[in-house]
């Protein structure tokens, strides 16, 4: 079948889990491709040529190919080819919908990559360095933003979900996973993220993943305080 839909994907990537989300949500068909990111699969020539930045997700519909996820390129062109017209689409069509979902996009790339930071993620799994203390500030300030962004709604861009919760959720989901991050401070937050939680396609999409991540992350961690401490 030349029409199979491929997702080239690493379970503990949450930009992968984003894209996994929307095919879920959307009930397609596809067939999973695991790039190894932990041996550098990703950066051989055969994905490189799949993708040449060298990130996971990419994907392929038949012979369409498309990459970038963070921004949403991939969920996005999946809600344009297959979502059924509805008042509670994922990607709207009317333009004043469609434009909150997009603003929220770009906004939570740009928190994602603080939340990020603040864990310092490659440094810990990947090198040996800690948490980033010194970002803590920073990262308050986007999870203040983030609910500044919720408001009353029960979802990020209007009371039924959208891409905008797939891909806002996912910094938020790390930080719990990967250190326990206590957002009880932020009740319309926490209340946001337990109403993702419960989507009926999350389990499926997140829990491998989420598992993964939190053991790599905490060994790192663990590892490198230990390391730190017999200095
Ligand atoms: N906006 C990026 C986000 C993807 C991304 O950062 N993926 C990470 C995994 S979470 C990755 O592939 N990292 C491997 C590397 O950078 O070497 C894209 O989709 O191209």
């Amino acid at each position: 079948n030349t029409m199979v839909i491929k997702l080239y994907f690493s379970p503990p990537s949450p930009p992968c889990r984003s894209v996994l989300m929307t095919l879920n949500a959307l009930g397609l068909e596809y067939e999973i491709v695991e790039v190894n990111i932990f041996v550098g699969a990703h950066l051989e020539p055969d994905y490189l040529a799949i993708n040449p930045r060298g990130k996971v997700p990419a994907l392929h519909d038949g012979e369409y190919k498309i990459t970038e996820s963070n921004s949403a390129a991939i969920a996005c062109y999946l809600c344009n080819k297959y979502e059924k017209d509805s008042e509670n689409r994922l990607y709207p069509t009317c333009p004043q919908a469609r434009g909150k979902v997009d603003q929220l996009l770009y906004a939570f790339e740009n928190i994602y990559d603080v939340g990020f930071s603040y864990m310092n993620v490659p440094g810990v799994v990947f090198g040996n360095t800690l948490i980033a203390h010194e970002k803590l500030d920073e990262w308050k300030k986007s999870i203040r933003l983030a609910e500044t962004f919720l408001g009353d709604k029960k979802f990020l861009a209007s009371d039924h979900v959208t891409l905008a919760d797939f891909f806002g959720c996912a910094i938020f989901l790390l930080l719990e996973v990967g250190l326990d991050f206590d957002f009880s401070e932020y009740p319309k937050l926490k209340a946001w993220l337990a109403r993702v939680k419960a989507l009926k396609y999350f389990s499926k999409t997140n829990d491998e993943g989420s598992k993964i991540f939190s053991k790599i992350y905490r060994d790192g961690l663990a590892k490198n305080k230990a390391a730190a401490e017999a200095k």
